[in-house]
């Protein structure tokens, strides 16, 4: 199991117990990593409450990545309390509820800029305000959560793809961007997962089933893989592995049928 002692990370995207950001907090935690969480505004005593759980409690701190002055503060708090940054874990994704129920042709421009900005362009931001303090450690890892419809067409995941094509380029940008200063950055394709952002999907159980009955694996990942995936990319053993989209999905991406 890799060492996490004395190192640093920023996890943004903890909302509840079942949250993937929270499965990645856990495993990075039991490592040895010192963390601080970010909690959109309603999500803060449940967060609060997580933290308490953790072996030493993270730094909380509140932010709406929709929000440039909330992303500063973040960092500014960051750099003060531990002095640099080791890693980032970004497992952040928004869409108005209706772009996911309407057919895609009703996309409105505002859903379209929404889904970008929450689940997209973030990623960038946050990475931007990590950069200057993953140099003063001689580098770092950032990893991000994305998911097969960026590739393929899922029933209602509609501009949630998009939005997911283009967070996997900007993997690719940003990846290439910060290499030379030996920082990377990767993203995770994780199957599907009964969490807040699936609750009141309609059809989510059905594609649960059909993950379980068609990937070779034939049963559906856990959160807690998608944290022991998380620990590789952001430890020294995926020291080699930069603008990269890690499929943790049972292998249903290979099927053909
Ligand atoms: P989740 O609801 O627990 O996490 C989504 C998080 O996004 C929440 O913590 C929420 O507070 C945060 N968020 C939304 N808008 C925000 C804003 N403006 N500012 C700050 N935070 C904001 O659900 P999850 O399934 O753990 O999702 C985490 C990531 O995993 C997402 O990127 C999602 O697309 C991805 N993913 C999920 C699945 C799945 O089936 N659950 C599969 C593949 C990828
Ligand atoms: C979400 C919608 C439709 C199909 C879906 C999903 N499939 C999967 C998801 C097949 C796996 C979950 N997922 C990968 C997401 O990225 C979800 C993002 C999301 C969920 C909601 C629900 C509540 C809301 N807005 C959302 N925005 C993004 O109001």
């Amino acid at each position: 199991m890799a060492d996490f002692t004395g190192k640093h990370g920023l996890i943004v995207g903890v909302a509840n117990k079942r949250s993937i950001a929270w499965a990645i907090a856990q495993a990075m935690a039991c490592r040895g990593a010192r963390l601080a969480l970010t909690y959109q505004d309603r999500f803060e005593e449940h967060v609060n409450e997580l933290s308490q759980g953790l072996g030493e409690p993270a730094l909380v701190l509140p932010c709406d990545v929709s929000s440039d002055t909330d992303i500063e503060a973040v960092f500014a708090r960051i750099d003060q309390e531990f002095g640099g940054l080791d890693f980032l874990v970004h497992g952040v994704a928004f869409a108005l509820r209706e772009e996911l129920s309407s057919p895609f042709t009703n996309t409105t421009r505002e859903g379209f800029r929404i889904a970008l900005d929450i689940s997209a362009y973030s990623l960038i931001a946050l990475t931007k305000g990590a950069v200057p303090l993953m140099e003063k450690r001689g580098g770092g890892s950032v990893v991000t959560l994305t998911y097969l419809g960026s590739e393929r067409v899922f029933p209602n995941y509609n501009v949630m793809g998009v939005a997911k094509a283009a967070l996997e380029a900007t993997v690719r940008y940003l990846a290439a961007d910060v290499g030379p200063r030996n920082i990377r950055v990767n993203a995770i394709s994780a199957g599907p997962i009964k969490t807040l952002a699936a609750a009141g999907i309609s059809g989510f159980s059905n594609i649960l089933n059909v993950y379980r009955d068609r990937a070779p694996l034939r049963r559906n990942v856990e959160a807690g893989e998608i944290g022991e995936a998380a620990a590789f990319l952001l430890s020294d053993a995926g020291r080699g592995v930069t603008g990269e989209v890690l499929m943790v999905d049972s292998g249903f991406h290979i099927t053909g049928m």
